[in-house]
C-alpha cells in the first residue's frame, strides 16, 4: 500500500522493518544505551546496515509509569539524530506525541510521524499532519505512561481497539488528514495487560478491515517477558525477548502487517524476507495440488490469505 513520501519503500514486496532508535535515558527496553546523539546516530546506521527500512527516532520514554519529558529536552534529543540519519538518505520517522516535535522533525528530514497517542495527546497533531502531508502512524492509546496501566478495561479487546482506531480515523479525516497518510497500530502493551495482546496479534486481519496498512510493535514488550517467564515466575528481561520478537515478526508478516517495529533488526529483517519468499512461491506454484489442510488452518488463523504486504 502506497504512502506519501515513501516511494522507495513501495515496491519491496514484503513487510517493512522499522528499527528503534530511542534517544532516552530510561526506555524500558534499551534505556540509556544510545542517549548521546552521536551514539544514537551510530546505532541508527548499524540498524540500517542490518536491514531496517525505517529508523524510528524517539526522545520520550513510553515505559509504564514514566514521567513526561519537557518539550525542549525532547527536541534537543531527537532533532540532531533525525538530521544526521536523514542526511544519510535513511527513511526516518519521529516517535512523538507532540505536534511541535512532529513539525520540527519533519522540517529536519523525518518522513513519518509515529504518534503512540493517535492524535489524542496533542490537539494540534492532526493539523500538523494534515499540513505537512506526511505518513502518520496512528496507534491505539488510552492515556499517558503514568496512567495507562489503569485504563485496561475492554469488553472485547479486538473489537474495542478496532472501533477506537476507526473513531480516530474519523477525527483525523475531519481535521484534514488524508486517508492515504494513515497507518494503524494496535498499540501492544499500551493499556493492555499481558494476555490482551495475543488476540490483537492473532486477529490482525480485523484491523486490516479498516482499509489501512497495519504496523505491529511487539518488540521486547512485557507480554513477551510474561510468556518467557522462568519457573519462579520472574519475567524474562527485555534483551532475552528478541527471539520471541522475531517469531512475532514472522507471524505478523504472514498475517499481512505492513511494518514491524523492532529493537534487534537482523533477525526480523531475515524473517520478513522468509515470509515474502514463502508467499511468493505459493503465488506462482501453479503445479501444486489443492491447498493443504495445514495451509487452510494457517490462513484461517490469520484471517487473511492475500500475501505478506499490502
Ligand atoms: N511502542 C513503543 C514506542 N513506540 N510506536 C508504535 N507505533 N508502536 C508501538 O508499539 C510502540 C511505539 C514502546 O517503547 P520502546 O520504544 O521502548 O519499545
Amino acid at each position: 500500500m502506497r504512502l506519501p513520501g515513501l516511494a522507495e519503500l513501495d515496491d519491496l514486496g514484503r513487510t517493512l522493518v522499522m528499527g528503534v532508535v530511542n534517544v532516552t535515558p530510561d526506555s524500558f527496553s534499551d534505556g540509556g544505551e544510545w542517549f548521546e546523539p552521536a551514539a544514537a546516530v551510530a546505532h541508527g546506521r548499524r540498524l540500517r546496515a542490518e536491514g531496517a527500512d525505517i529508523l524510528d527516532v524517539g526522545g520520550e520514554s513510553t515505559r509504564p509509569g514514566a514521567a513526561r519529558v519537557p518539550v525542549e529536552d525532547e527536541l534537543a534529543r531527537v532533532l540532531p539524530v533525525i538530521e544526521a540519519l536523514a542526511r544519510d538518505g535513511a527513511v526516518v520517522s519521529v516517535d512523538t506525541t507532540r505536534a511541535v516535535v512532529a513539525e520540527r522533525a519533519v522540517a529536519s528530514g523525518a518522513r513519518l510521524v509515529n504518534d503512540v497517542s493517535g492524535g489524542l495527546a496533542d490537539p494540534r497533531m492532526a493539523e500538523v499532519v494534515a499540513r505537512t502531508g506526511v505518513a502518520y502512524v496512528c496507534m491505539h492509546w488510552r492515556g499517558h505512561a503514568d496512567v495507562m496501566d489503569s485504563l485496561e478495561v475492554y469488553d472485547d479487546v479486538v473489537a474495542d481497539v478496532r472501533d477506537e482506531l476507526a473513531a480516530r480515523m474519523v477525527d483525523l479525516r475531519a481535521a484534514g488528514v488524508r486517508a492515504e497518510q494513515i497507518v494503524l497500530d494496535p498499540g501492544l502493551g499500551f493499556s493492555k495487560a499481558g494476555t490482551a495482546n495475543w488476540p490483537l496479534l492473532s486477529h490482525l486481519g480485523t484491523l486490516r478491515t479498516l482499509g489501512r496498512p497495519v504496523l505491529v510493535g511487539a518488540s521486547r514488550k512485557r507480554f513477551l517477558g510474561h510468556l518467557l517467564a522462568g519457573p519462579d515466575g520472574v519475567l524474562a528481561p527485555p534483551a532475552a525477548r528478541d527471539a520471541a520478537t522475531a517469531a512475532v515478526s514472522t507471524l505478523a508478516a504472514a498475517a499481512g502487517a505492513w511494518c514491524v517495529r523492532v529493537h534487534a533488526v537482523q533477525a526480523t529483517a531475515d524473517a520478513v524476507r522468509v515470509v515474502a519468499a514463502w508467499d511468493g512461491a505459493r503465488a506462482v506454484d501453479s503445479t501444486a495440488g489443492p491447498v493443504s489442510t495445514q495451509d487452510e488452518t494457517v490462513q484461517e488463523a490469520f484471517g487473511d490469505d492475500e500475501g505478506s504486504t499490502t
